[in-house]
């Protein structure tokens, strides 16, 4: 399969700085090389967007800051996505913090639509994303890019790419869950998002959680966009990440997730988020989001 990796190196919608380098982190973690060994045919498309840099912007509204540059770099991706898509192509992005699925969600909904598709998405993420400026303690654009993407919030990004939501929220499904604002919870039940928490996990145990996922977009879904965000490992597999929360997926989860999707064959795009070097201990972190890629693009050990 040709892959086109889009490098988003944008941390204007987190507080901690960093994942703007998290692109080259995983270029340098062998991201290609891990997918070429594989067979695929791996290219380097679409030049980042240029953007100011964070520590020189001014962030505007505090309970969306930074929104006029995400919402352009955002709207840049989301035409290289859809190029991809179009293309027959998996777009593979690497951000950056989780505020670019914004372009890729845009993208991969555009996309769908004009397929005649049912859109899933597969959130990994130890947070929910699904904040308004309403509900958001932080205004930090990468906690509501989720509730954007499902048409709630700023219509800045709401009517991102293509004017109204992009996701319908029934066909979304949570893995990893473990901290949720108070607002985002009730507007994820609102909404009617499935969640499989830590929890759930815990209670349940992973295979089961694995079957009742791949049932889930069996049901919903005849495309899937996986947006996996790094904070949803323990911070003892992924300490490069911009907000590290306890007691999350192991990397052996992380992992088979990934292969699980895999063998779903409906996967049609990707994105890996939050890996933030600064933070991280010989980028280890970027080199579980290279594994986390090549298991998702087919990588089998046996
Ligand atoms: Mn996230």
């Amino acid at each position: 399969m040709d892959v086109r990796i889009l490098e988003m190196p944008l941390d204007f919608g987190a507080s901690r700085h960093g994942s703007d380098m998290g692109p080259s982190a995983m270029r340098l973690a062998g991201i290609r090389d891990a997918l070429e060994r594989i067979g695929h045919r791996v290219t380097r498309h679409g030049a980042p967007p240029d953007m100011p840099t964070q520590e020189y912007a001014d962030p505007g509204d505090p309970h969306a800051k930074y929104l006029a540059p995400i919402a352009a770099a955002c709207s840049a991706l989301a035409r290289e996505v859809e190029d991809a898509l179009s293309a027959g192509a998996f777009p593979l992005v690497l951000g950056g913090d989780h505020s670019v699925a914004l372009g890729s969600l845009a993208a991969a909904g555009a996309a769908a639509k004009k397929a005649g598709a049912r859109l899933g998405v597969l959130y990994v993420d130890a947070h929910g994303d699904f904040n308004t400026p309403e509900t958001s303690p932080t205004g930090n654009i990468h906690g509501q890019c989720l509730a954007a993407s499902c048409g709630l919030g700023l219509p800045q990004l709401v009517d991102l790419h293509e004017p109204g939501r992009k996701v319908d929220p029934e066909r979304v499904c949570f893995v990893g869950t473990r901290d949720l604002d108070p607002g985002e919870r009730d507007a994820m039940r609102r909404a009617g998002v499935t969640v499989f928490s830590m929890s759930e996990i815990d209670r349940r145990g992973f295979p089961a959680v694995l079957r009742a996922v791949s049932e889930f977009f069996r049901e919903r879904a005849d495309w899937v966009h996986v947006s996996f965000d790094m904070d949803v490992l323990d911070p003892m597999f992924a300490p490069g990440t911009g907000i590290p929360l306890p007691a999350g997926l192991t990397n052996r989860e992380a992992l088979l997730l990934m292969e699980e999707m895999a063998d779903s064959g409906i996967v049609k795009s990707a994105e890996i988020v939050e890996v933030n070097p600064v933070l991280d201990v010989r980028n280890q972190t970027a080199v579980l989001a290279a594994a986390l890629a090549a298991r998702l693009l087919g990588e089998k050990i046996w």
